[in-house]
């Protein structure tokens, strides 16, 4: 890559509509895939991408996410010149105001990116599973001579009024830009991906943090000003690749759940491409005698003597004798115990289920013991649950 790129990954998310599963931990932390965490994907997609100097901008609940990026050693973004960096936010009032938006997030960070006098950042969400050579997307900015593009993709119109949506003229230059609009004027919504000229996005930053009015966000003003006032040019990436936000329980079950399938849309084993993360040892995954095990993951220091079908096995979970473990997600060190049937849950780590237990909302679980609780269709326990033997969720 000629251009000299800094990354800045927006890591602060409460994200609250997952529920227990953040309530300790930012959203980028959550275990997924087996043994990755969110954020892996978009620190993966940098270093694939040959991007080597990358800032993570914290604000709620760091503690997992700084513990789990380190120096970036399985990154190889240990680096002397570059490599990745921890921002949390200057002032701590608490846990949820430091930063105010996404685009205040980047301006209290104004002298980091400076520091490296890059020509053009890429700014992304550290929320999403995806895969993306940022490579391609940079090489489109710069033949469009744009200020900022935006990566988009399709959706349903039911759903627009979960993104940002744009609307863009015959050269793919955005004419239209409105956060999380009731009525969509198009199907186009961004990504929360956004590649942008240093020195122009400088500008708008300390620009929209001398507006009163602004939420200093990007989505809500940064882009739509740029657009509706005219300040620059910004263009629309149409992206092709596999990208989904797992902001919502029921999207974190099936991204997982999509990974048992015979062909994934998401391929980790791809070479050119890997996806890293910061792990522990474990011991070898262990199948007993009574087992039966299909199209699903199994990770490292695992013990599986029930059946597990359909499923993410994150590593050191033990499956008891008898238990059953259907279309669900099971995190690190969960113990199952003996006759347990689960089926469609997600099982948040070192969770302990004792024997007997039955939690789950899919096919094999008997109807009347769906409480309905959650009309999502799943059930999930989070951390450091225990189930009580013969219980039934
Ligand atoms: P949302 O994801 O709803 O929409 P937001 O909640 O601002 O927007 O989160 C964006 C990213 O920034 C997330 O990774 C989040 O963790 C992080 N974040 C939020 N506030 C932060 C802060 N103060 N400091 C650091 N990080 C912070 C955005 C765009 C939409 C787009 C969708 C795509 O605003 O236009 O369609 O992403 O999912
Ligand atoms: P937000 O405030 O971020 O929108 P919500 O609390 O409304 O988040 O939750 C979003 C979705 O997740 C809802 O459909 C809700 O029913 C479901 N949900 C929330 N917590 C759980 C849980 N513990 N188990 C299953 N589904 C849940």
């Amino acid at each position: 890559m000629a251009k000299k790129v800094v990354a800045l990954i927006l890591a602060g998310g409460q994200g609250t509509r997952l529920g227990i599963l953040t309530d300790e931990i930012a959203k980028p932390a959550v275990p997924f895939g087996g043994k990755y965490r969110i954020i892996d994907f978009a620190l993966s997609n940098c270093v694939n991408s040959g991007i080597y100097t990358v800032g993570v901008l914290t604000q709620y609940r760091p503690h997992v996410l700084s513990k789990h990026i380190g120096i970036g050693r399985p990154w190889d973004l240990d680096r002397k010149d570059g490599g990745v960096v921890i921002l949390p936010p200057y002032v701590a009032q608490d846990d949820s105001n430091w930063y105010k938006g996404t685009a205040n997030a980047v301006y209290q960070n104004i002298d980091y990116i400076d520091a490296y006098n890059p020509e053009i950042v890429v700014v992304l969400s550290g929320d999403h599973i995806y895969s993306m050579d940022y490579n391609e997307m940079i090489d489109y900015h710069l033949s469009k001579g744009a200020d900022g593009t935006v990566a988009c993709m399709r959706v349903p119109l039911s759903e627009a009024h979960r993104f940002g949506m744009m609307v863009t003229d015959f050269e793919n230059r955005i004419v239209d830009f409105q956060e999380k609009p009731e009525k969509p004027r198009s199907d186009l919504a961004s990504l929360g991906i956004y590649v942008f000229n240093w020195s122009f996005l400088k500008e708008r930053l300390i620009e929209d943090e001398q507006t009163p009015e602004s939420s200093n966000d990007f989505g809500k003003n940064i882009l739509p000003e740029t657009v509706d006032r005219d300040l620059g040019k910004l263009f629309a990436f149409v992206f092709e690749g596999y990208w989904r936000d797992v902001g919502t329980l029921q999207a974190l079950w099936e991204s997982n759940i999509e990974l048992t399938r015979p062909i994934p849309p998401l391929n980790l084993h791809d070479p050119t491409w890997r996806f890293y993360t910061q792990t522990e040892e474990y011991l070898p995954a262990y199948v007993g005698r009574s087992s039966r095990v299909r199209n699903s993951l199994i990770n490292e220091g695992a013990e599986i003597y029930g059946r597990v079908d359909s499923s993410v096995i994150f590593q050191g979970v033990q499956i008891g004798e008898g238990s059953v473990v259907r279309n669900s997600v099971i995190m690190t060190n969960t113990r199952i115990g003996k006759g347990v049937l689960i089926d469609k849950a997600i099982i948040g780590e070192n969770s302990v289920i004792n024997d007997d237990c039955i939690l789950g909302y899919g096919e094999e679980v008997p109807h009347e013991t769906h409480p309905g609780i959650y009309d999502s269709g799943l059930v999930v326990v989070g951390y450091d649950a225990i189930i009580p033997a013969g219980i039934k969720i």
